[in-house]
């Protein structure tokens, strides 16, 4: 019997690059090593890339939810725990005495994300550098990506080099329409939107799939054939 998926979800079968298409044909400069500065109230701009690569490891399987309703069950990441990134590198690097609250992330192909700190302590939440044991690909978020999987997958930022954490939640400006960022996202509200019910998002985004995985698809290859001839 097939397993149970949260509300509005159907099993994809494989995992596909996948995004807004403004995004198909960004990539990341660096693939290769963890690059990741931190800053926000209380911290000074710190580069951290150092502090994450000698944090404990750990790996994790779990499923991901795409909002427009593709599900990838079963995924095992390997990275460290965002609690114990943020007990052990980030708390030990706070000036003032500040209660942090909300959290922006930033990626290299300009893609922006945001969600409160609550969500990101849930034993869950990893920053990884591996899926199914070997290093990521530029397709799933080279070279370190957020795994947040009770969360839809645009919260799951891919080529990550920034996060700034803030006492106070900010307008973030993500490069697309505002009602389809909702603050949390929560899969099992199903949280997909805000101005309307999930279900309703489900019928809006579920026809765009199939051309958006071939859009993205296109992308890598154009991409692939450009590193062949340069
Ligand atoms: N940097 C970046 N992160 C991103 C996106 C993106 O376009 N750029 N797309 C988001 C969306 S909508 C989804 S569903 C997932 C897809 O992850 P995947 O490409 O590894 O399947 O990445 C999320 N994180
Ligand atoms: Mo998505």
């Amino acid at each position: 019997m097939d397993k149970q998926l949260p509300k509005g979800q159907r099993e994809h079968g494989t995992f596909p690059r996948f995004g807004l298409s403004q995004y198909a044909n960004r990539f990341p400069d660096n693939i290769d090593e963890i690059k990741v500065t931190i800053s926000g109230d209380g911290l000074a701009e710190t580069d951290i890339s150092e502090a994450i690569k000698s944090s404990q490891r750990t790996t994790q399987t779990s499923d991901f939810h795409c909002v427009t309703t593709w599900s990838k069950s079963d995924l095992n990441w390997g990275g460290i725990k965002f609690k114990d990134f943020y007990e052990k590198v980030i708390v030990p690097n706070i000036q003032d005495s500040v209660t942090h609250k909300f959290v922006i992330f930033k990626a290299q192909d300009g893609y922006k994300t945001s969600l409160f700190l609550e969500d990101l302590m849930q034993d869950d939440v990893m920053l990884v550098d591996t899926l199914n044991g070997t290093p990521l690909t530029i397709e799933h978020g080279a070279p370190f990506r957020l795994i947040v999987p009770k969360h839809y997958g645009y919260k799951n930022l891919k080529h990550l080099y920034k996060i700034e954490f803030y006492t106070e939640k900010k307008k973030v400006k993500q490069g697309y329409l505002r009602f389809m960022d909702h603050p949390r996202a929560r899969v099992a509200h199903e949280e997909r939107a805000v101005g309307g019910p999930g279900w309703f998002f489900r019928y809006l985004y579920r026809p765009l799939i199939k051309g958006t995985v071939k859009e993205f698809d296109k992308a890598m290859k154009k991409y692939y054939l450009k590193q062949k001839s340069t």
